[in-house]
């Protein structure tokens, strides 16, 4: 049977981060973006998030570019077209090029509505089957001392590992001066491709600070440079801006840039090239962890789902919606216990939009009828 869609409405939010996030790119506090909403003919509604930010920093995707690609190509290729299974929208997406986060915010709305109609979570409708999910916490960069009671607050709420963002002139001496406070504490840094290969001396001293991990040291498009700096470091180099899709992670695995992948949904283009990503990285023992875009709820749940898949093998950075939002847009809420999450058992996302809250937040709605 194919998915009726009645309509898609995008809703626009402004939210505002509790705190400020600072990585080696910039500042992000406000947070623009839309919450996409798929509607069928017995009123059930699938949703999505698009993640982009308002400037173009972490990839070039931007919120305006969104809702153009959403806008102009996307939705008119979903109203062209019947859709039997969620895992034909990527298909009917890819003469668009590029362009992933637009595209991830439809069918992650199509993939919700889907599993709502098959009364199924979407984590099973993905082939998940865990129902706890473990979570560390990315913490931004900030002065070593409230960096420290940051570490201090969140290894006390239980929260599996932590990541610590890093840049030159905020790296060795940094992570040196947080191991002696936290000796034993699971513990990763992202530079957010800060790094060029003229560091390398200077990056290979991180192979002393027992991390599980270096999160894409090196340029945002590059796999290659990354390949002779895995060559040199017994750190594991985890990519996350250079890997857009399969093809990317196949090259990736091949050169031997990477030990570990960062999976975005926004960033590979939705929930089936993510599945792809896992497979593949299942395949060749490459260990997967679900990263995040400082989501609202509807972006949290969708990585919640992903996270239940078996490769997931490492903490991600899906904390808690407290520890951006004064109030999130779902009920309940995300909630992170010693470090996991309980897997909802509801359809769908499994979690229910608050109305009132969407309210709020909203700047603005769109209707498409089909
Ligand atoms: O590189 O993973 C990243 C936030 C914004 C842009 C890029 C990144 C991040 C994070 C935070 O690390 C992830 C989160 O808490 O959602
Ligand atoms: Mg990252």
């Amino acid at each position: 049977m194919t998915i009726p869609i009645k309509y898609i409405k995008l809703h626009k939010l402004n939210m505002r981060l509790k705190e400020p996030f600072t990585t080696s790119f910039g500042t992000l506090q406000d947070k623009d973006f839309f919450i996409t909403e798929a509607v069928d003919d017995h009123g059930n509604s699938g949703y999505g998030e698009s993640v982009a930010f308002t400037s173009p920093w972490y990839s070039e995707e931007s919120v305006k570019t969104n809702m153009h690609m959403m806008e102009d190509f996307l939705i008119p290729i979903l109203k062209e077209n019947e859709i039997k299974h969620p895992d034909e929208v990527s298909r009917l997406f890819s003469p668009i090029k590029r362009n992933n986060m637009a595209k991830s915010a439809l069918e992650g709305a199509i993939w919700d509505l889907y599993a709502k109609r098959e009364n199924i979570t979407l984590a099973n409708a993905l082939g998940g089957t865990k129902t706890e999910v473990d979570v560390g916490i990315s913490i931004g960069i900030q002065p070593l001392e409230d960096l420290l009671k940051t570490i201090d607050y969140y290894v006390q709420e239980g929260y599996k590992r932590i990541k610590i963002k890093i840049k030159p002139g905020f790296d060795v001496d940094i992570l040196r001066e947080v191991r002696k406070h936290f000796p034993d504490t699971p513990m990763m840094a992202d530079a957010n491709s800060a790094y060029t290969l003229d560091d390398i001396e200077h990056l290979k001293q991180l192979d002393d600070m027992n991390l599980m991990m270096i999160e894409q040291p090196l340029a945002h498009d590059d796999i290659v440079d990354h390949a002779k700096l895995q060559e040199v470091m017994h750190t594991p180099i985890c990519l996350d801006e250079s890997i857009h899709s399969l093809e990317d992670a196949r090259k990736a695995i091949e050169l031997g840039s990477c030990k570990v992948i960062n999976i975005k949904i926004g960033r590979v283009g939705g929930f089936t090239e993510s599945k792809r990503i896992h497979d593949l990285c299942k395949e060749h023992g490459i260990d997967v962890w679900c990263g995040g875009m400082l989501e609202a709820g509807v972006g949290r749940a969708h990585n919640i789902a992903l996270t239940t898949l078996s490769q997931f093998t490492m903490p991600g950075d899906t904390a808690g919606s407290s520890r951006y939002w004064e109030k999130d847009i779902i009920t309940p809420e995300v909630t992170v216990k010693n470090g996991s999450i309980t897997v909802p058992d509801q359809a769908g996302i499994g979690y229910q939009l608050d109305e009132e809250t969407l309210a709020k937040y909203s700047v603005g709605e769109k209707k498409f009828d089909f």
